[in-house]
């Protein structure tokens, strides 16, 4: 049996890693975490931890240890990917092609776009926090993610995004907890959604561990990058 090591940043703060932390939760198997810190300047430097798992330099990266051999892939989409194609009985993305090929543009949406979100309203995972006034592009990415939940929660009537917990879900439920801390306004299915979401067991994990970061004194902010 192969075995996977998650190499992931601090919790509260990386959206980027808690998309695969969610998909690897969801298929039952065994696997481990390593945590780096992300923003430490001091040796070991986060740079310098991370390097050690991958030369792309960002977390998450996922080991699999199978056979002798080490594969290791880095980038939260192509994590959640590999992990689906390994175990298509976890039905991670829609069985359904049609389904699945929309399943897989609101996954890439959220991947390559809304950079307003993510800087105006950072991941602080346990904390809840005054909205700051959103610039027109942040209200149209806010507005534009809204309407993509509503659009599949009708279409596919199901608890999540495409009826069964899906790949997309893992992508949006960084944007979940966003809307939470900062107390976004959703319509009564997105809300609902992102109830469903706030209790999967692996968002439970994720939020024990950035509570732990938060006591020991984490910032409420992650500080620019240089
Ligand atoms: N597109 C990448 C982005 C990953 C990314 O930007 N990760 C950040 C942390 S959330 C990182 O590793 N930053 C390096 C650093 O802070 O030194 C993915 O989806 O995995």
């Amino acid at each position: 049996m192969a075995r996977y090591t998650l190499i992931v940043g601090t919790r509260n703060w990386s959206s980027w890693s808690l998309r695969p932390f969610l998909a690897l939760s969801a298929i039952g198997a065994p696997f481990e975490t390593v945590d780096i810190r992300l923003r430490q300047k001091e040796a070991p430097t986060t740079r310098e931890q991370i390097l050690k798992h991958s030369p792309a330099g960002k977390v998450p990266v996922l080991k699999i240890e199978e056979n002798g051999k080490t594969l290791t892939v880095w980038d939260s989409l192509a994590i959640c990917e590999t992990i689906a194609d390994r175990h298509p009985e976890a039905g991670l993305w829609p069985a359904d092609t049609g389904a699945r090929a929309i399943a897989r543009s609101y996954a890439c949406e959220m991947h390559s776009g809304f950079p307003d979100v993510r800087e105006q309203l950072s991941m602080d995972f346990v904390r809840k926090k005054p909205m700051p006034e959103l610039r027109e592009d942040t209200q149209a990415q806010v507005a534009r993610i809204i309407a993509a939940w509503e659009e599949a929660l009708t279409t596919y009537k199901g608890e999540y995004l495409f009826g069964k917990f899906s790949v997309a879900d893992c992508m949006y439920a960084p944007v979940v907890s966003r809307f939470e801390t900062y107390g976004v306004a959703v319509p009564p299915a997105s809300r609902a959604y992102m109830d469903r979401i706030i209790a999967l067991p692996g968002m439970e994990e994720w939020r024990k561990v950035s509570q732990k970061e938060v006591d020991a004194g984490l910032p409420s902010a992650m500080p620019p990058l240089r």
